[in-house]
């Protein structure tokens, strides 16, 4: 297991729309991309940063995992890490149940994006909530 880079740093906000001016700012460059992921209930914007991603996310509905993320943090902040795989992420998925780090999703699916996607319970994983990823075929 190791991964090539960090593929993006997910940042819970309540809106979208008030926190892009301040990463348009930060980063130098423009949002690139808005796109809603139906089946986690968010509202994503991506901003690059060198290789990595900044992925800001926005519930979309109250039984989101964002907005119950949300309600413990209200100001927002960052939400989980990404990191990307090359060579196959079930590959890694069986090397992480092997670890006995708890897997949240058994097989790769797909997130914002189109990536291929995974995540590991922070209870696992020192606290961080993690996301594997994948670039799709
Ligand atoms: N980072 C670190 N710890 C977190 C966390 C996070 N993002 N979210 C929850 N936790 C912790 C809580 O603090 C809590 O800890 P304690 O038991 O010590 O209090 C514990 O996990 C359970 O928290 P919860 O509020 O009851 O939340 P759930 O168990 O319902 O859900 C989780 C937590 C991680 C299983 C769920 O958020 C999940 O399945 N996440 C993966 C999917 C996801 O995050 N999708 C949104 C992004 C989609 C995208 O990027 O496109």
């Amino acid at each position: 297991m190791k991964p090539t880079h960090i593929e993006h740093l997910g940042v819970a906000v309540p809106k979208l729309e008030d926190a892009i001016p301040y990463f348009e700012q930060l980063l130098g460059s423009k949002c690139y991309s808005i796109e809603e992921v139906a089946d986690q209930k968010v509202r994503t914007a991506f901003f690059k940063v060198g290789q990595t991603k900044i992925e800001l996310l926005e519930p979309t509905s109250p039984e989101s995992t964002i907005a119950k993320w949300l309600e413990k943090n209200p100001r927002g902040g960052v939400h989980h890490v990404a990191f990307n795989f090359e060579g196959g992420l079930q590959k890694v998925l069986d090397e992480a149940a092997a670890n006995e780090w708890q897997l949240i999703d058994k097989q790769p699916r797909k997130g914002a994006e189109n990536l291929n996607i995974a995540f590991l319970h922070p209870k696992s994983t020192h606290g961080i909530l993690t996301e594997l990823c994948e670039q799709p075929k």
